[in-house]
């Protein structure tokens, strides 16, 4: 029996602006049966109270964090000096860069503080999901299956997947 505040993963994003990308992640969780929730914390904006949060996310049996944040974004890397759960970065395509400065400021942690950099934006997002379900799948014998329906639903799709006449 899980208790109601009790989850695997914590999705945190640095601006309500980055929700419609993240709920990339969201779905894939959700169709994954993976408890998790969702929550707006900033690096830059809010320092204090990411803290606070990530302090009290063991105690609520949380596994892992995805950590979502476009231009200079540090929130993954802050996340991962705060915390020895596994941190899954992905960088958004919030600036004039189009995500490559979000991309270069998650991957390039100092050595000892890892970040797992996904790519670029809803894929990436999707992605941090999946990869969640292969680490807790290896001891969730539930999620795997999820997750093995799912591969074996997207099998099909492209196995059946036809082309135009005129191509
Ligand atoms: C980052 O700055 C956020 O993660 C977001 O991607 C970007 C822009 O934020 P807003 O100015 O739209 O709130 O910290």
């Amino acid at each position: 029996m899980t208790a109601p505040n009790e989850i695997l993963v914590s999705v945190i994003m640095g601006s309500s602006s980055d929700a419609d990308t993240m709920a990339a992640a969201r779905r894939a969780l959700r169709d994954l049966g993976i408890s998790h929730e969702a929550k707006v914390l900033s690096a830059h904006r809010t320092p204090a109270a990411l803290l606070e949060y990530i302090a009290g996310l063991e105690d609520r049996g949380c596994k892992m964090v995805i950590a979502a944040a476009g231009m200079a974004a540090h929130l993954a890397g802050v996340i991962a000096g705060h915390t020895n759960m596994p941190v899954l970065g992905v960088p958004l395509a919030a600036g004039q860069l189009q995500g490559i400065d979000a991309l270069l400021a998650t991957v390039q942690m100092p050595g000892g503080v890892p970040v797992a950099t996904f790519g670029i934006g809803k894929a990436g997002a999707k992605n941090a999901a999946f990869f969640a379900a292969r680490v807790l799948g290896l001891t969730n014998p539930t999620i795997r299956e999820s997750m093995e329906n799912l591969l074996a639903e997207n099998r099909k799709k492209v196995l059946s997947s036809t082309l135009p006449e005129e191509f």
